[in-house]
């Protein structure tokens, strides 16, 4: 570290509410910053680690729309499952707030205002999407149409699922809204813009020259934005979520999601210190703080260029020191993604594999993706547990333990005189926490946690070669010294790893007796004073059985299936208005299915002699491949009576059967909640 640092404020970045966190998130964000975290407090650093749920932007109201509930229902869902999955795995953040608290609204709203009084934005009139019928803004992902790549007919505004292309809203074939199915039109609406282009050359002195040291990956993707130039950015949206922009005439108007949620780290620091009695400003405006955001890589311009130019135009904030993103992590050689369910969601691996956190903390941290994007895997996964956390790490402190009760009845025992094989495990223990140390200060948490296991694998070989159980009788005062020194090892694995795999130190120590000691104490050989009493040796990890990992890789592959066979899992949007009248037209009746028969030509129709309680009629109905015919006889459903009879092979249908579609083309009869009597009237 080149500067004396008196605080570190480290960010998280705000996972958005929209939906659980999965292995991904974790691996790339929350560990990573986590060990961060443990390793400056175990320094006895003043820090503040915040984090919080992204519960704005466009993201959430599409959830909302599609879960057919509100959008606070929605953010209130996630943000409690995420906080838990977050405890559960030992994410240590001082405060995991949220930007729907109050605090927030005022804290971005006030930002704005400050940035609007100080002349900072460009007002601009510009053409949007529109929708007519229900009188409304459309942001991209509220647009529909067809792909021009893949003829997909529900792509997005902004991309198509289907075949991954990224669009804009013009590209799309016969484009239409989401909201109503009208096709938009354009409108003018007024918003206020970053003028970017302003930045540009403080950023590139700020960055290029001053910043020369951030991962490759993120000073590249800064270079690249800077090369290609910058242009005004919207800071405000038409969307009737979010943080109202605070003007006048701004009616119906919110702060653009990425304009507040960055301020977000700040609210969460301000209610943060507040519990605590203590000041806030410190933590983002002195300059012997540290303040640094840990993202993934499509984050990386927010949080590199548009949240720091914000602060600086403010004038009064610390920039932030580094932005160690990282790349994403694949799950079984494919990409991660929500709407195909292809994930590891944190909520299901706490209860599938209970008591594993730290095995997973081990496992993301062992293969992060740190340079490039790297793959998670279930044998992997079963790989580290087995060859390196248990055959290893646990083995080694199992056979120190259970030694020491063997021989010298839980007491550590006093060394003798030191040989060359002693000296170098002692040297092993004298310069781990700095090497330890030295890669987690460049934010290399792989190269720190293999620095950590060589620790662990110096001391399973001490074990191995110097073999005490076949000393003890010939040679026992070699045994003392062994088994000190073995000890000393274990009581220093337990300080240096706590950064790593919290719930494992914890149980280290307890099995030591040793209590919880600080960073500073590492490295040296007199953690645990001869005499002192050890505890019973507790098994630090267990062995993972095949079955378990293949019920894993099967749910998976499940979930591949049923990925292939459905649709891309989009909203069909409504159909154009209607008026009341159009509506009564309907004469909708509850009849009861008194024959079915399958029809010898057709895959698809069924044929069905249907009480509709003013007759009985032969109706068609499309639902063979769902139904077959001894299943529905007897059924009550709701038949449209005024159809005009439509012949079908050679039938007359007379009416319509109604269903019910979900978004994987599944049906189900529309019924009412009881029996009623045929002939009954539905409006
Ligand atoms: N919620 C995007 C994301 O989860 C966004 C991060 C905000 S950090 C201020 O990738
Ligand atoms: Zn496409």
């Amino acid at each position: 570290m080149a500067k004396n640092f008196k605080r570190h404020t480290i960010t998280a970045a705000l996972p958005y509410a929209n939906g659980p966190v999965h292995i991904g998130h974790l691996a790339g964000v929350y560990v990573p910053a986590d060990i961060y975290v443990r390793y400056l407090r175990s320094q006895g650093r003043d820090v503040a680690f915040v984090c919080g749920s992204d519960e704005h932007g466009v993201a959430i109201t599409l959830k909302a729309r599609k879960e057919g509930a509100a959008p606070q229902e929605i953010v209130d869902k996630y943000h409690s499952m995420i906080k838990e999955s977050f405890e559960k795995f030992g994410i240590s953040f001082d405060i995991y707030s949220r930007t729907s608290a109050k605090i927030h609204h005022e804290t971005s709203s006030e930002m704005f205002k400050d940035l609007f009084d100080k002349g900072v934005f460009e007002e601009q009139v510009s053409s949007q999407y529109f929708d007519e019928e229900a009188g409304q803004f459309l942001a991209d992902r509220y647009i529909v149409g067809t792909c021009p790549n893949c003829g997909n007919e529900n792509a997005y505004g902004d991309q198509c699922e289907k075949c991954g292309s990224s669009l804009s809203p013009s590209e799309l074939i016969n484009p239409r809204s989401a909201l109503s199915g009208a096709a938009p039109v354009l409108k003018e609406t007024r918003h206020w813009y970053l003028p970017m282009q302003d930045y540009e050359n403080w950023l590139r002195q700020w960055i290029l020259e001053g910043h020369k040291e951030w991962k490759s990956n993120v000073y590249g993707q800064c270079k690249s934005w800077l090369d290609t130039g910058l242009r005004p950015r919207a800071m405000t949206r038409d969307l009737d979520w979010g943080v109202a922009v605070p003007l006048k005439g701004a009616e119906g108007k919110v702060l653009y999601v990425w304009f507040d949620a960055p301020i977000g780290y700040i609210s969460a620091t301000r209610e943060w210190a507040t519990a605590q009695g203590k000041d806030w400003e410190p933590y983002w405006k002195a300059d012997d703080t540290r303040l640094i955001h840990f993202i993934g890589k499509d984050n990386i311009v927010f949080h590199c260029i548009i949240f720091p130019s914000i602060l600086k135009a403010e004038g009064s904030y610390i920039l932030p020191d580094n932005v160690p993103a990282n790349e994403f992590l694949n799950l079984e050689g494919d990409k991660i993604s929500t709407s195909r369910n292809w994930a590891v969601w944190l909520h299901e691996y706490l209860d599938e594999l209970p008591g594993k956190e730290d095995v997973l903390r081990y496992a993301l941290c062992a293969n992060a993706p740190e340079t490039k994007d790297n793959d998670f895997t279930w044998k992997d996964f079963q790989a580290r547990n087995n060859n390196e956390l248990v055959a290893v790490f646990g083995n080694f402190i199992n056979r120190a333990v259970v030694l020491t009760h063997k021989y010298f009845d839980g007491r550590i025992p006093e060394r003798q005189e030191l040989f060359d094989i002693d000296r170098e495990a002692i040297q092993k223990v004298n310069d781990a926490p700095g090497r330890i140390a030295g890669a987690l200060e460049n934010f290399k948490f792989r190269e720190a946690l293999n620095e950590f296991m060589d620790l662990a694998r110096a001391g399973n070989k001490y074990l191995a070669d110097t073999e005490p159980w076949k000393l003890i009788k010939e040679n026992p005062d070699r045994v003392n010294t062994i088994l000190n020194i073995a000890l000393q090892i274990a009581g220093n694995l337990a300080i240096l790893g706590e950064p790593f795999l919290p719930n494992t130190s914890r149980k280290l120590e307890k099995i030591l007796g040793s209590g919880s000691e600080v960073w500073s104490r590492a490295g040296q050989i007199d953690l645990l004073p001869p005499g002192h009493e050890i505890n019973k040796a507790e098994l630090l990890f267990e062995k993972i059985e095949d079955d378990v990992i293949d019920a894993q890789i099967q749910k998976l592959q499940h979930t591949k299936e049923e990925n292939e066979s459905s649709q891309p899992d989009v909203v069909t949007p409504s159909k154009p208005e209607i008026a009341y009248d159009d509506f009564i037209k309907l004469d909708i009746r509850i009849g009861t299915i008194l024959e079915a028969e399958a029809l010898p030509k057709s895959k698809k129709l069924l044929k069905l002699k249907v009480d509709t309680g003013i007759d009985q009629r032969t109706i068609l109905s499309g639902i063979a491949q769902h139904f077959s015919p001894e299943d529905i006889l007897g059924k009550q459903v709701s038949v449209l009576v005024n159809l005009a009879p439509r012949k079908m092979m050679g039938i007359e249908s007379q009416g319509m059967i109604l269903m019910a579609e979900d978004g994987e083309g599944r049906l189900r009869f529309v019924l009412p909640s009881e029996h009623v009597d045929n002939g009954s009237m539905i409006s």
